[in-house]
């Protein structure tokens, strides 16, 4: 037992990312859902896991690790003994760190938030959220034109913390049609031993 607990939505990205790799790793995890809607993580409760209130966060033991991208670190580090999927080598590890800054910025600003419209009817800029999405997803469909994975040719956090919202990008009116090179790449994630694939969403929760 690897006495995990993981805060969660299950409409969420940012908490199906380490969903993802916990499975990927054979982790076992509590799953403890967050009520969003409620406001379930603005409550004193939650604020003293996470001080910006959000989900995903880990516990395990006494530790309690907040934000997506670190809680991919310290599974890779924790459990990887190999090194493959956050490698040590300092250019490989900053190749990785370069597409979680990807999936920390343009992919939240893109997909993410365009999906976030449609979803929960958030009061963002839906055209803006589109526009950057097809940016992105134009610059990463050049970039894997030559490659299989994001980070050094080999399957690493990078490729999955991009990956939910990439996946379900359509669910915010950003079609994936036209990125062959990103179709491909997904599909080669979702064929990763140990895969496990975020919950399709009902369209207009907010309604
Ligand atoms: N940087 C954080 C962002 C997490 C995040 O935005 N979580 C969303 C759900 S997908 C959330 O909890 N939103 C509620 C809020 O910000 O009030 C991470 O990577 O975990």
């Amino acid at each position: 037992m690897s006495n995990i607990k993981l805060y969660r939505h299950p409409l969420s990205g940012h908490s199906h990312r380490v969903e993802l790799f916990l499975s990927i790793l054979g982790l076992d995890a509590e799953l403890i859902n967050v009520d969003l809607l409620q406001g379930e993580h603005k409550s004193n409760a939650f604020l003293k896991k996470n001080i910006f209130g959000q989900v995903p966060v880990l516990e395990q033991g006494d530790i309690t690790l907040a934000d997506s991208n670190a809680i991919l670190v310290y599974l890779a580090s924790q459990y990887d003994m190999e090194h493959t999927w956050l490698p040590i080598e300092p250019v490989k590890a900053a190749e990785v760190q370069r597409f979680l800054s990807v999936a920390a910025g343009p992919v939240i600003s893109g997909p993410a938030s365009a999906r976030l419209v449609n979803l929960f009817g958030a009061q963002l800029d839906h055209v803006k959220a589109i526009e950057t999405a097809h940016n992105l997803l134009s610059t990463l469909d050049e970039h894997l034109e030559n490659q299989l994975w994001l980070a050094n040719n080999q399957p690493s956090i990078a490729d999955i913390s991009n990956y939910p919202y990439l996946a379900h990008a359509p669910e915010g009116d950003v079609s994936l049609q036209h990125y062959p090179n990103v179709n491909t790449w997904l599909k080669r994630e979702e064929a990763l031993p140990g895969f496990t694939a975020m919950q399709s969403s009902p369209v207009g929760l907010a309604a």
